[in-house]
């Protein structure tokens, strides 16, 4: 949403998580930041003093009042301008958690002069103070929702600025040639010699295949942002249930020796070697004529349309049955991890050379743990192979940036081609300019207030 406010107020939140914490971290930022402090908190001993005659980065120990009586015992940090996150004054109370005793707080604050923050208003002044550009903006996010390792590491890479670099290369491609093709337009008597003809087509080249490497991390991006679905289809009884209990480490789901025990589908994420997997159990596939299960096996159909990858359980101590085939041969074109449950229960009928088909297949045993790992290393393969590598890894861009890249990208092949054909340089300065603009988006060179709304409507409050 929009600041119906001024971007001039001095605004406050509570940045922590509202619960029952040992601490709360309420922020204030804006050109009245100490001095709203200095309304609410009275120092304590002899190395305290008031925020608005603390040195930038000091932490102080007081009280914060209201109506000449203690509300809670804090400790103020002092950010002096341009010197915090949002270049403006800004002013850190520690004090108790719990959500009454932070709420007091943030009452006397706003009481004594601050307003309450928009979410991510805080990122969004720290972006119109120019501390960081807009994909910056977006990796606070990506960060603070991160559910893996790895996903976090992309966030902090994109946060220190490595997709922005990116941005900055194909957009200073893009206007150096732009210069250069301008420069001919106002001299429209001297032709361009035909190295520099190469030259000017050589650089939005290199700009558009600079765009199609940012492309090809998009699901790379999607895969970190979002995690994948993992469907755990089979027959009644095989172990999907017994499986998803043992990929998460803890028993989520019902395990029972009666076949249809599982009726409703069930998710649950948990990282597999720092991939966000949300992992579905469904119903067992069989031919059912209760009422109810069959409800369940449409779902558990459903569940599999919607997956990404598909986790085929097999009892393994039985002979292959009519369904598994049909299975195996009904999904064989997507991405399948084949498991052989019961490996427990000896050599077993059905072996993985037995069965057709591409894809790994892998023996396990829920009641063990044997193969478990397996089944991690199928799947981290199957997300990650025929993927970028090198050193575009920690680059992965989101939707919004996909969309302008693929603008930027149509509107740089245009000017390539309008160049090459000896088109009007109009026309070629023309679809520079839009590739330019579209680039820009990306890290906020070009916005319009629309964009900023979209991208810090994402925000919590206090960010
Ligand atoms: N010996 C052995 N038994 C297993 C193994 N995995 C699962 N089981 C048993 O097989 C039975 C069925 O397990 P579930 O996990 O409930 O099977 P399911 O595929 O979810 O079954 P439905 O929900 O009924 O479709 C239970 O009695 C489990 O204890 C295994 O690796 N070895
Ligand atoms: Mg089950």
């Amino acid at each position: 949403m929009r600041p119906t406010h001024s971007d001039q107020d001095t605004i406050a939140a509570i940045a922590t998580p509202l619960g029952e914490g040992g601490l709360a971290v309420l922020r204030l930022s804006g050109a009245q930041a100490l001095a709203v402090a200095d309304r609410v908190f009275r120092p304590r001993g002899r190395t305290s003093s008031l925020p608005s005659r603390a040195a930038s980065h000091t932490v102080h120990y007081g009280h914060v009042m209201r109506d000449g009586e203690v509300l809670d015992e804090v400790l103020v940090t002092v950010f002096r301008a341009p010197r915090s996150f949002t270049r403006e004054h800004t002013v850190e109370i520690s004090c108790h958690g719990g959500v009454f005793l932070a709420r007091e707080v943030l009452a006397a604050v706003l009481g004594a002069g601050a307003r309450l923050a928009e979410p991510g208003e805080f990122t969004r002044r720290a972006f119109l103070n120019g501390r960081i550009d807009l994909a910056q903006a977006e990796a606070v996010v990506d960060l603070i929702h991160a559910r893996t390792g790895l996903a976090a590491s992309a966030a902090q890479e994109q946060l220190a600025g490595a997709l922005s670099r990116q941005v900055q290369v194909i957009r200073q491609d893009l206007l150096t040639t732009l210069a250069h093709v301008e420069a001919h337009i106002d001299f429209p008597d001297e032709d361009i010699a035909p190295a520099t003809h190469r030259q000017l087509t050589d650089r939005i080249d290199a700009a558009v295949g600079h765009m199609d490497r940012l492309l090809a991390t998009a699901g790379d991006g999607r895969v970190l942002r979002r995690g994948v679905r993992a469907a755990i289809l089979g027959r009644p009884n095989a172990g999907k249930s017994s499986l998803l209990n043992c990929l998460l480490g803890h028993d989520r789901a019902i395990v029972s020796p009666v076949p249809g025990t599982t009726r409703d589908t069930i998710e649950e994420t948990a990282n597999v070697r720092g991939i966000p997997v949300v992992f579905v159990d469904t119903a067992g596939l069989r031919d059912a004529s209760d009422a109810i299960e069959v409800e369940g096996i449409r779902r558990s159909r459903a569940a599999a349309a919607r997956a990404e990858i598909l986790l085929h359980v097999i009892d393994a101590s039985e002979p292959l049955a009519e369904l598994d085939r049909q299975f195996l041969e009904e999904f064989a074109n997507r991405p399948r991890v084949v498991v052989l449950n019961k490996a427990d229960l000896g050599p077993g009928v059905c072996v993985p050379g037995t069965i057709g088909g591409a894809g790994p297949v892998v023996s396990v045993s829920c009641a063990t743990g044997a193969g478990l790992d397996g089944v991690r290393q199928a799947i981290h393969d199957l997300v990650w192979s025929g993927k970028a590598g090198g050193e575009m890894n920690e680059v992965m861009i989101n939707a919004r940036h996909e969309d302008a890249l693929r603008r930027g990208r149509e509107a740089g092949d245009r000017a390539a081609g309008a160049l090459r054909a000896g088109m009007s340089l109009e026309l070629v300065a023309l679809d520079l300019r839009v590739a330019l603009q579209a680039v820009g988006e990306i890290v906020g060179a070009t916005t319009t207030d629309d964009l900023l709304d979209v991208v810090f409507s994402e925000f919590c409050l206090g960010k």
